[in-house]
């Protein structure tokens, strides 16, 4: 569903033997590359997510095709006489394979985050859901009161899904920067002036670099405070914990949540499709799609706590920005996604993406192209982004598809964790002081 050149290497690599369990739900599935122009039966398949897009270039296109479609989709594209190529044959065996070449990796670092100490997120593995509850739960010990931990609502399975509250007003205790003297007349004025901030992370299971980089940017605000002294920043590092639970042991390549769906044998909503605004562009109403949008809007737990904690900061202050993190693509969008027509503050919405996109790239050179969602990706409804564009209100709001442009794909190697957060936070921190209010009074402190 993301990106627009190669897919992954990874994917490429031949793997061999099976461990029995692990990611049994990718077994007898394929990745093909097809022609970029396909009969148009297949393309409908493409279109409801029975087929699962995952790039798309100018000279051709790759799909992962699930073992219950490929008769189907070999069918269609026989009859039209139509080539294509199997680039992975069995993404189980594929991703047990490459298990066991990363587990050395893993091990070494599982071991500096456990449930006694886990000070920062791991930057060059990914964490699991459980070590990212071992850093939250010891965050909201290290940096309190300024930074604080809490669950805003349990997931279909019953997990909670944590949002961290990056407090304004600058430093407190546990940090090192001096504390600000809040009834100073022109820290008051900017208090007074305060905007909050919202990022969300993982909505998308197997988008590993979106809590990723959602971790390393906790960790990076949690120990900074002049960029903050005036925002409140609302992060919610991962959005569908069953998902990415069930990413790493069944199905590397599962998006949605894990709703049991009854009949079909299809499970999962796609939480990116469920939001109520403009329901259904882009979306499927078959359980079995990649993208499909579930029974009614906000019919999941997970969307309806993310709706009502974003409603709770909106009616508590200035949401000025919003962000959600998913991967991959490289690409900063802005709304709307359901149609092309332009939103509303699209100039302040480019121009401020394009002050992201500059800062990012002078970090590590990474380009990410700022484009409005509908004409510059595809369009899709029933996402966070137009959800806080049409029903908050919310002036700047982006999905950013994080590294990379199709090598790995998904799949992306740990080592790029660091320096994705690296020129994200640099892409933010420009975000943020644009936000900061213009009209200070002489001499007001620099935010
Ligand atoms: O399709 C999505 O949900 C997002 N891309 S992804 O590859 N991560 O799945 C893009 C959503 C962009 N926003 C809207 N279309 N509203
Ligand atoms: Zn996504």
């Amino acid at each position: 569903m993301a990106g627009r050149q190669l897919l992954a290497c990874a994917l490429l690599a031949a793997a061999v033997g099976a461990a029995v369990g692990f990611q049994e739900g990718l077994r007898g599935h394929q990745i093909w590359e097809l022609p970029s122009s396909i009969p148009a039966a297949l393309e409908a398949l493409l279109r409801d997510g029975l087929l699962d897009a995952l790039d798309h270039s100018e000279s051709h296109r790759r799909v992962h095709v699930p073992a219950e479609g490929l008769d189907t989709a070999r069918r269609i594209l026989g009859e039209k006489g139509v080539g294509y190529k199997v680039l992975v044959d069995d993404l189980a065996e594929h991703f047990q394979g490459e298990r066991r070449r990363r587990r050395e990796v893993d091990s070494r670092e599982a071991g500096s985050c456990t449930a006694d100490s886990c000070p920062a997120p791991l930057s060059d593995a990914y964490m699991t859901l459980q070590q990212m509850e071992f850093y939250l739960r010891e965050i909201n010990t290290t940096y309190a009161p300024r930074v604080s931990v809490q669950s805003i609502g349990k997931s279909v399975e019953g997990r909670d899904i944590w949002m961290v509250h990056v407090k304004s007003g600058g430093c407190a205790q546990g940090d090192t920067q001096p504390q600000v003297n809040l009834r100073h007349p022109r820290i008051a004025y900017w208090m007074m002036k305060r905007r909050a901030v919202w990022i969300e992370g993982g909505l998308h299971a197997r988008e590993w670099i979106s809590p990723a980089v959602a971790l390393q940017l906790v960790a990076t605000l949690a120990q900074q405070c002049s960029v903050t002294r005036a925002i409140d920043v609302y992060v919610v590092p991962m959005a569908n914990p069953d998902g990415y639970l069930y990413s790493w042991a069944s199905n590397r390549l599962w998006r949605k949540n894990r709703r049991p769906i009854s009949g079909g044998g299809c499970d999962g909503v796609d939480l990116n499709r469920n939001w109520g605004y403009k329901f259904g562009v882009g979306a499927s109403s078959n359980p079995c799609s990649e993208v499909y949008k579930g029974p009614a809007t906000f019919s999941e737990p997970e969307t309806q706590a993310l709706r009502d904690a974003m409603t709770a900061v909106a009616d508590g202050g200035n949401l000025e920005l919003v962000v959600a993190l998913h991967s991959y693509g490289q690409v900063l969008m802005y709304p709307w996604g359901w149609t092309a027509e332009e939103a509303p503050d699209t100039p302040d919405m480019r121009r401020v993406g394009e002050m992201f996109a500059s800062a990012a790239q002078k970090r590590h050179g990474t380009v990410y192209s700022v484009v409005n969602s509908a004409s510059g990706f595809y369009y899709a409804s029933g996402a966070t982004d137009d959800w806080a564009k049409g029903v908050l209100n919310t002036k700047y709001v982006y999905t950013l598809e994080l590294r990379d442009e199709g090598a790995y794909g998904f799949y992306l190697q740990a080592s790029q964790i660091l320096p994705t957060a690296e020129e994200v936070w640099q892409g933010l921190r420009m975000m943020l002081l644009a936000l900061t209010p213009e009209k200070a009074p002489a001499g007001a402190p620099q935010a």
